[in-house]
């Protein structure tokens, strides 16, 4: 089933000057990019985007963080796209992902692990729909 799903490259990666090399290996998986845009969130945007997080004792870092610099938001579209960026991203926590994943090469430790996916059909449906329109979203 061809899926669409979010990506963020995080303040950590943007800031080191990842994007460009993240988003190639995105390009080489056969994914497709349908919308990107850089953008700065708010402390309060970043706890909005991540409320189902919000009782984890980690959530006032991972939102002080997310709003720590400049991100990209992305849109991927393809067959299997969820799990297929998800599998290409790897583990959460950068020193226990596959080799040649994503947060392997670029992440440095479970908050900071350079990119974000969304994890089901549902969730990748609100999240894209948290940064982007319609507009944005259109391929023909
Ligand atoms: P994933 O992004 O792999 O789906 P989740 O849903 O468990 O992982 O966590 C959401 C985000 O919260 C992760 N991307 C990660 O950056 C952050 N996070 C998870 N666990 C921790 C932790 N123990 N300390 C700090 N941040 C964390």
């Amino acid at each position: 089933m061809v899926e669409r799903t979010l990506c963020i490259v995080k303040p950590d990666a943007v800031a080191k000057q990842s994007t460009g090399a993240i988003l190639a290996q995105v390009e080489q998986s056969g994914l497709r990019l349908i919308a990107c845009r850089m953008l700065h969130l708010s402390k309060t945007d970043a706890g909005r985007f991540y409320a189902v997080h919000r009782e984890r004792p980690f959530y006032g870092e991972l939102t002080d963080f997310m709003s720590s610099g400049p991100i990209v938001v992305c849109v991927l579209e393809g067959e299997g796209a969820i799990g297929k960026w998800r599998d290409l991203m790897g583990a959460t926590d950068p020193a226990k992902a596959a080799e040649g994943s994503i947060r392997k090469q670029f992440g440095t430790n479970v908050e900071r692990n350079a990119t974000h996916g969304s994890d089901a059909p549902e969730t990748a449906r609100w999240e894209i729909g948290f940064f982007f329109g319609e507009q944005e979203l259109r391929t023909e």
